[in-house]
């Protein structure tokens, strides 16, 4: 059986903290596909388009990653790409709740599919999207918590 992985999320901008996620998912499965949800209570900052492309140049040398956009189920879409695992990063307690909810939301939806948790490399614990828009947004250094496509990115959205 092909060991074929989704990685999730809104990745509104990607950060080194999911980038992390999928470069181990890659060392482990032979196909990780990357999706952007279009989660429909979220208002994101980057279209879905610009957040696929910010995602294809930060995984651009990494062979065995595909990248694209999804709106739906995400077990519906790991069904379509042959999928049998779903991705997820922990960075803290804080998380389990949520993810304990989303993982057995998808297991009622499709059994089949099972999910596998990576823990966050120290250094990326406290980050996410939320945090790097907020430092973006006033200015301050985010060179080191996100790939250098997204900084500029970032750079350009808050100057316009
Ligand atoms: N270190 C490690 N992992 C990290 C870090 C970090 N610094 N930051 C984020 N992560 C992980 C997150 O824990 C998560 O696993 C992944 O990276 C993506 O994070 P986000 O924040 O970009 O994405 P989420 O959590 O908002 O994504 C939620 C989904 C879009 C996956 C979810 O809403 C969904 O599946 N929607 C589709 C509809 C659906 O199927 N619903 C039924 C199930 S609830």
């Amino acid at each position: 059986m092909t060991k074929i992985a989704v990685v999730p999320g809104s990745f509104d901008p990607i950060t080194l903290g999911h980038l992390d996620i999928i470069k181990r998912g890659a060392r482990v499965f032979e196909k990780i596909h990357v999706v952007v949800l279009n989660n429909s209570s979220k208002n994101p900052l980057f279209s879905a388009d610009e957040r696929v492309e910010l995602i294809r140049s930060a995984t651009s040398e990494i062979d065995n990653v595909e990248v694209s956009t999804f709106s739906g189920l995400l077990v519906d879409y790991a069904k379509e790409v042959n999928a049998n695992a779903i991705i997820r990063g922990l960075r803290a307690v804080s998380d389990f709740e949520y993810e304990m909810q989303i993982t057995s939301m998808n297991r009622v939806l499709n059994e089949e599919i099972e999910t596998f948790f990576i823990m966050t490399n120290n250094q990326y614990s406290f980050l996410s999207s939320s945090i790097v828009k907020e430092v973006a947004k006033y200015g301050g250094d985010i060179s080191d918590l996100v790939p250098k496509v997204v900084e500029v990115a970032l750079k350009e959205k808050f100057a316009e």
